[in-house]
């Protein structure tokens, strides 16, 4: 007998959720069921090839809804899970009892958790940490700037390993540790952790320092431009950690195919009165209330940096 459980991948939330139904599926329905996993990915057209359900059981978790019959469970929390027309009916007249949606849920991970347990007796005090961390990390709940910038947390170190590493066995293992439910710092110490997070916590600390000489504040906006300093990405926290009080970041920077001005609200704060997708879709931009973007052809320097001007100098004088 097999099972298949699709998951979100390079996700903290989709690879925790995966290991609390493995779990919960071996202890409460079958404990000799031979557990196949896949890491799925948002992109536009068909996530759901023919053959990705191919055990005798397939959940999906922390990603989106398939109304294939051969889904038997699935659990998610995404606003946008119902991708295909007619998917949100057939979600709703499926009779299984085994298909769970609930965009208000912070983390896959702790509404899985819950929902195991009530419907079906499943134990989840072996993983509260995870749930605990899971509930932080997608609910982006930092406690401060400073815990996001700095990554000390094994579950935040766990958090980095997750979203960059692309090799599948190594997934796998990560999840049966976590089935195991080993202490998070005890899986964060292992080598084949600890290994490739050195070059990635390498570039973040490059970054930092870029940001520190180039950040400036003023009026409430912190401003900065990075493009000519060679850094394409960098965790977006770290203006806040650099002036925590700020309550606007908008920041130059260059990758090899565009000049990109990123605007966002400090998220320790209460929520801005200005929309700043609003803001940013008057220069070709767009994104969400409280974070956006404007993109410009990668020879449009000048241009992106009096883009960059005008809309800092509006969010001074912003409510
Ligand atoms: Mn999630």
């Amino acid at each position: 007998m097999r099972l298949r459980i699709c998951f979100h991948d390079n996700c903290f939330d989709g690879a925790a959720s995966a290991a609390l139904f493995t779990s919960f599926y071996r202890t409460r329905v079958r404990g000799d069921a031979e557990i196949l996993y896949r890491g799925m990915a948002h992109k536009p057209g068909d996530v759901f090839p023919e053959g990705t359900f191919d055990g005798d059981e397939n959940v999906v978790v922390d990603f989106r809804f398939s109304s294939d019959p051969r889904l038997t469970w699935w659990f998610d929390h995404h606003v946008s899970a119902f991708q295909q027309p007619g998917d949100d009916e057939r979600f709703r007249a499926d009779t299984s009892g085994q298909k769970f949606f609930d965009p208000t849920a912070k983390s896959c991970t702790r509404f899985l958790a819950r929902t195991c347990t009530e419907r079906f007796g499943f134990d989840p005090a072996p993983y509260a940490e995870l749930i605990h961390w899971g509930e932080i990390i997608d609910g982006a709940l930092f406690e401060s700037p400073d815990a996001a910038v700095k990554l000390a947390e094994p579950a935040l170190r766990l958090m980095t390993w997750m979203e960059n590493n692309h090799d599948m066995p190594l997934t796998e293992r990560y999840i049966q540790r976590l089935v195991d439910a080993r202490p998070l710092a005890e899986i964060a110490a292992e080598p084949w952790v600890t290994g490739p997070l050195e070059p990635i916590f390498h570039q973040h600390a490059v970054a930092l320092e870029v940001l520190r000489a180039r950040t400036h504040s003023d009026g409430g906006v912190v401003t900065f431009d990075v493009s000519d300093d060679g850094i394409e990405t960098y965790n977006k926290f770290i203006p806040y950690f650099l002036f925590p009080a700020c309550r606007f970041v908008v920041g130059v920077s260059r990758s090899p195919r565009r000049m990109k001005i990123s605007v966002g609200s400090n998220p320790w704060l209460p929520r801005p009165k200005v929309s700043i997708a609003a803001i940013c879709e008057r220069y070709g931009g767009g994104g969400h209330p409280v974070v956006g973007a404007v993109s410009l052809p990668v020879d449009e320097v000048a241009r992106a940096r009096e883009i960059a001007g005008e809309i800092a100098e509006e969010l001074r004088r912003a409510p």
